[in-house]
């Protein structure tokens, strides 16, 4: 659609039809024709992010269900399961209301996902469900988009960064306590623009919510106590430190789970071991055929002129449990080192990571 736009303008290019504003305007226009074709029921429509909310997957569920109701469609974010520590901290600071939990739905009950596109991130039920919408920027899963009437799917930085931009299609305004949860998850997901998956719309993006909340002098320490509440894991069993940022995943038959972790590198060797002693339990729990955990190796910057980042990463360690897992790992990252872990020396994410899987297991 957009580029039919843009061919159509392309002819009026050095008259009056050229600008911007005119393409965002249409693709609203055509958005709401979209949306007002949608079954929308008479109950509550769900807006979900994925089980084991993060900070995206929380803010992108609020910001579309306030986007929807703002076009007078009855919606209402909720989470699967409970927010992750950066998630509750930011929330704190920035003072907005986390979603009540919902662990489950019934059958028929419209949904909305945002920040995921596999069932096994999905609340319960949801195969059951009628799925409306999609909002995403992961690789495509195994909810198609093919099954959904309205996917918006973005290969960039944040799930917040999409839903800013159809905010502003839609001629909705953002409101402060709004910006505040878009640039909430876009400061997560990026790193405050630092992650390799960041891309210019984000940057984009990231300024104007940043001038809007006047936040110029603040968002840097503000985005180092987010990553500092993340890799916070005082009190927790190293199965719940396993969890803390984990995804599962159905491909080709076999169940998989993948974990996200970092550590400083002087500790990686006890660390490694600590996870690979609950892989197993982590396996059976949760059923799954395959588990992996992708740590990335933190050392001291070499840069010391640089405070804001006192740490870099230097390589990522992956482990592995589950019939034909090393096998799989392997095929992807190369031989394992003697004591049974991959260590790749570029930065291994999970993304790219998925992808690939998809490919040997498909
Ligand atoms: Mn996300």
């Amino acid at each position: 659609m957009l580029a039919a736009i843009l061919i159509i303008c392309g002819s009026f290019v050095f008259t009056s039809c050229s600008s911007d504003d005119d393409v965002v305007e249409e693709q609203g226009a055509a958005f709401r024709t979209t949306l007002k074709s949608l079954d929308w029921g008479t109950d509550t429509t769900f807006v979900f992010g994925h089980k084991i909310p993060d900070v995206d997957a929380v803010c992108s569920s609020l910001a579309y269900a306030k986007l929807m109701r703002a076009l007078g469609y009855n919606c209402k974010a909720k989470v699967s399961s409970a927010p992750n520590r950066e998630t509750v901290f930011i929330a704190g600071l920035f003072g907005f209301a986390l979603p009540e939990l919902k662990s489950s739905v019934a059958p028929k009950t419209r949904l909305i996902l945002t920040d995921h596109t596999d069932y096994a991130q999905c609340v319960d039920g949801a195969k059951e469900a009628i799925i409306l919408q999609k909002i995403d920027h992961h690789v495509e899963g195994d909810i198609l988009d093919s099954s959904i009437p309205y996917v918006r799917r973005e290969m960039i930085g944040a799930t917040c960064t999409i839903i800013y931009e159809m905010y502003k299609e839609l001629g909705v305004n953002i409101d402060d306590e709004t910006a505040k949860i878009l640039l909430a998850g876009l400061l997560s997901d990026t790193r405050n623009l630092t992650k390799i998956s960041t891309q210019r719309e984000d940057s984009v993006v990231w300024t104007a919510l940043v001038t809007q909340l006047h936040l110029e002098d603040k968002v840097a320490e503000i985005s180092r106590q987010m990553s500092e509440a993340d890799k916070n894991f005082d009190g927790m069993s190293d199965s719940e430190i396993f969890l803390s940022d984990y995804k599962e995943y159905d491909m080709g038959g076999k169940a998989i789970g993948i974990a996200s972790l970092e550590c400083m590198a002087s500790d990686m060797e006890d660390f490694i071991n600590r996870m690979q002693a609950v892989m197993p339990q982590v396996m059976s729990d949760n059923k799954r055929d395959m588990v992996f955990a992708k740590i990335d190796n933190r050392v001291p910057n070499p840069d010391e002129s640089n405070p804001d980042e006192l740490f870099v990463d230097d390589g990522t360690y992956l482990i592995f449990y589950g019939e034909g897992a090393k096998t799989v790992a392997e095929t992807i990252y190369g031989p394992s080192l003697p004591e049974g872990v991959i260590y790749s020396k570029e930065k291994i994410s999970r993304k790219p990571m998925v992808a690939e899987l998809q490919k040997i297991l498909q």
